[in-house]
């Protein structure tokens, strides 16, 4: 058997959930165009005869820490990078190699485990524009490198073999069928949180965070959850209620959607929006 931890890293929005979830097959971390939409080390799994791949999902990596939140984020990225056994770089082409690309490259430089570059959105025309350059890095600072789009499901099978070829020998991390290290609680919550980066702008999204309270079936197979919406002020508070109570909604409606289609049940959401302007400091 085979099995080890291997990390996504890269800046915000290269795509790296959206490859987590492409690579497990079914949706373990929320994406949105917007960054920092990933908060937390989430954990996705992929079992196969050969052995398991715990693929470790981050936070962005932005050049400036200059807020509470992108410092703890950054420090969750740092964290991730101990004890890990291939590490997954992913770029975007779209997008030139800046300065804090280079920031999140002296990052990885020291590791000495395999890694591999991942040149993402390749079916995004504009992905020509800076490819050459991404490439050039694959020679001097990779031991591989595979050309894909996470969205389209293009080339990710070269990439699973590559990481399974590299994995050590070692027992399965998690039973078979284990998809997640998450919570039904917390996974609840970051699909609300992904509704919420949806629909709300400029910075009310990195003002927000859920918590799940209860989740219960009742006697009528319905599901009921109550959840609340913390934000750090009075005045986002009213934007996401918006007006008449229409954002608080739009957002209830479509998780309800989401959570209907996966689980079959019919929903009952319970949702709430509250001020704390401390949950940053207890965010951890
Ligand atoms: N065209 C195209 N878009 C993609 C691809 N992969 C991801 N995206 C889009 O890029 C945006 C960001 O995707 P995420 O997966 O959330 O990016 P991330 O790297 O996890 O971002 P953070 O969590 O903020 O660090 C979303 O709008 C995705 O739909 C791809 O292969 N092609
Ligand atoms: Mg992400």
């Amino acid at each position: 058997m085979k099995s080890g931890f291997a990390v996504l890293i890269g800046r915000s929005n290269v795509g790296k959930s959206t490859l987590i979830n492409n690579l497990v097959g079914t949706k373990v971390a929320i994406t949105t165009p917007k960054p920092q939409t990933t908060r937390r080390p989430v954990q996705g799994v992929l079992t196969r005869p050969e052995g398991q791949v715990v693929f470790v999902d981050t936070p962005g990596v932005m050049q400036k820490a200059k807020d509470q939140l992108t410092k703890k984020l950054l420090d969750f990225v740092r964290h991730s990078l101990k004890d890990i056994d291939i590490l997954v770089y992913v770029v975007d082409p779209t997008r030139e190699i800046g300065n804090e690309e280079k920031q999140a490259l002296k990052m990885i430089e020291p590791l000495e485990q395999p890694k591999l570059l991942v040149i993402n959105k390749i079916d995004d025309p504009r992905s020509k524009l800076f490819i050459d350059s991404y490439r050039d890095l694959a020679e001097t600072q990779f031991d591989g490198y595979v050309e894909i789009s996470a969205l389209k499901g293009s080339n990710t099978d070269i990439l699973e073999h590559w990481i399974f070829d590299q994995l050590p020998e070692g027992e399965l991390f998690y039973p078979d069928g284990d998809v997640s290290n998450m919570s039904k609680e917390e996974q609840l919550a970051e699909i609300i949180r992904e509704k919420l980066f949806l629909r709300l702008r400029q910075e009310v999204p990195y003002s927000v965070h859920v918590v799940v309270d209860e989740i219960a079936v009742r006697e009528d197979e319905t599901l009921y959850i109550n959840a609340r919406v913390l934000t750090t002020e009075e005045r986002y508070k009213r934007m996401i209620i918006g007006k008449g109570g229409r954002g608080i909604k739009e957002i209830g409606q479509s998780t309800r959607k989401e959570l209907e289609s996966i689980t079959d049940k019919k929903v009952f959401l319970d949702l709430t929006v509250d001020v704390d302007s401390r949950w940053i400091e207890r965010f951890n």
